[in-house]
């Protein structure tokens, strides 16, 4: 096979290395808390960003050198484009992928043509999986590119453009299920609106509702046993996304009765665009037992766009993994670095650096995490704070046996309530102590 990437496979060299192109930290195989890091951080890289991001941005051209790709949607770059990315995937040491299917196949002029160039290049991913013992974490469809789905995919106006997309998330299983996809994703990215002026939300939410029932039946059709996830985002490209967070998210999954069939893919900067930090996204999905996936990335805090940064920031990492490790671990969601180098970054070899960075800093969390919680103190800490729900009155309050009144009596015989400090600058610090 013709070698695209003039760097060598990525190997473990320690933190002492000082080669940048090395792992410093991800050690495929060193045990974490009886895990390897490999089981434990699940990484996978997208497509459209590794394979497809060129670099432009709203006001500038392409920057990525992508000496393999001729710029046609002809079936042979398309191939060949497969070729690049499992070198890349096999010396970067990443296990697994993600792709939208416009990304991996161009949208030709006919269904019937779209969906043959598309099988044909799922025919070589199937073979080059199995070559070189590679995974897809998920697949999903593009619904937001063509100008058909400017005003909604499963939320448009028009039923033409919703059957359109329904067709296209069939197909788009269909290959998911064919890879032995371990999930399905559904990012409504125009699933929302521009403005309340013209749009009718109840009826866009309805039709949503009614689309991922009926991905739900295809699902039982085809013996698609992975979770489907949605993924949250509030904004951009809409004005408003319904999906726009975790506790969203939940509540229209639980009001249109599709709880069990879902989880949630969450990621870093569709949370900060939302206002919230990703821990606490990824513990309200968590406490619904929905933590499905991560999109692994980050954002600049003060620009309020989705920026999509590869994830640096040990601390987010850090948090990232103490919550996915108290939830019991991934199963069938990973670490996908749903990320691109930026402009600047221009090189090929670029690649290479923003993914180790990125694995490098999710495996120090992964360890700081680890070693958090085997200490103790922290969880202990919060365990304590609680403590005074450990009595049978609490017990009987939290079971839903207690009234008002009883409670009013307890009251006032216990005078003023003692309380104690939430000490958050010394478990600030104490968390500091491991990184
Ligand atoms: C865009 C989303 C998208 C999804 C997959 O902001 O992150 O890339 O992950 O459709
Ligand atoms: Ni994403
Ligand atoms: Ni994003």
């Amino acid at each position: 096979m013709a070698e695209y990437f003039n760097v060598p496979a990525i190997e473990f060299e320690g933190p002492q290395s000082r080669n940048p192109l090395a792992f410093k930290h991800y050690n495929p195989e060193e045990l974490v808390g009886g895990k390897s890091m490999a089981e434990h951080l699940r990484f996978a890289s997208p497509y459209w960003h590794t394979m497809r991001g060129t670099g432009a941005d709203p006001f500038g051209a392409g920057t990525m050198e992508m000496p393999w790709d001729d710029g046609s949607d002809s079936e042979a770059n398309a191939l060949k484009r497969l070729d690049v990315f499992f070198e890349f995937l096999n010396k970067c040491k990443i296990d697994y992928y993600c792709w939208h299917d416009r990304d991996i196949a161009p949208e030709l002029a006919t269904i019937p043509e779209t969906n043959a160039i598309l099988d044909k290049v799922v025919d070589r991913l199937e073979e080059l999986q199995k070559e070189h013992n590679k995974k897809l974490l998920w697949g999903t469809a593009c619904l937001f590119v063509h100008p058909r789905y400017g005003q909604g995919a499963a939320t448009s106006p028009f039923l033409d453009v919703y059957a359109r997309a329904a067709g296209q998330i069939r197909k788009a299983m269909e290959c998911t299920k064919r890879l032995g996809g371990e999930g399905y994703v559904f990012w409504g990215g125009r699933e929302g609106y521009a403005t309340l002026i013209n749009t009718n939300v109840k009826k866009e939410l309805d039709h949503l509702a009614a689309m991922l029932h009926m991905a739900v039946d295809y699902k039982k059709e085809i013996g698609f046993d992975g979770p489907f996830y949605i993924e949250p985002k509030p904004q951009e490209p809409t004005t408003h996304q319904y999906d726009s967070d975790s506790a969203a998210c939940l509540n229209f999954l639980r009001e249109y009765g599709l709880m069990e069939h879902f989880k949630l893919n969450l990621e870093t900067n569709h949370a900060t665009l939302a206002g919230h930090t990703m821990q606490h996204e990824l513990r309200i999905a968590a406490d619904a037992g929905a933590l499905g996936s991560v999109d692994a990335n980050d954002g600049t805090a003060n620009c309020g766009w989705d920026t999509d940064e590869f994830p640096t920031d040990l601390y987010l990492t850090t948090s990232v993994m103490l919550e996915v490790l108290r939830a019991g671990g991934f199963t069938t969601g990973g670490l996908n670095f749903d990320a691109k180098r930026r402009r600047d970054s221009f090189t090929t070899e670029d690649l290479f650096h923003a993914h180790i960075a990125g694995m490098d800093a999710f495996a120090r969390g992964l360890k700081i995490a680890n070693a958090i919680i085997e200490d103790g103190r922290l969880d202990d800490f919060v365990k304590a704070r609680y403590s005074s729900w450990d009595s049978d009155l609490g017990r009987k309050i939290e079971a839903g046996e207690c009234s008002l009144a009883e409670l009013e009596a307890y009251a006032l015989e216990r005078g003023e309530p003692e309380i104690s400090s939430g000490r958050q600058e010394m478990l600030e610090s104490l968390i500091n102590q491991f990184i």
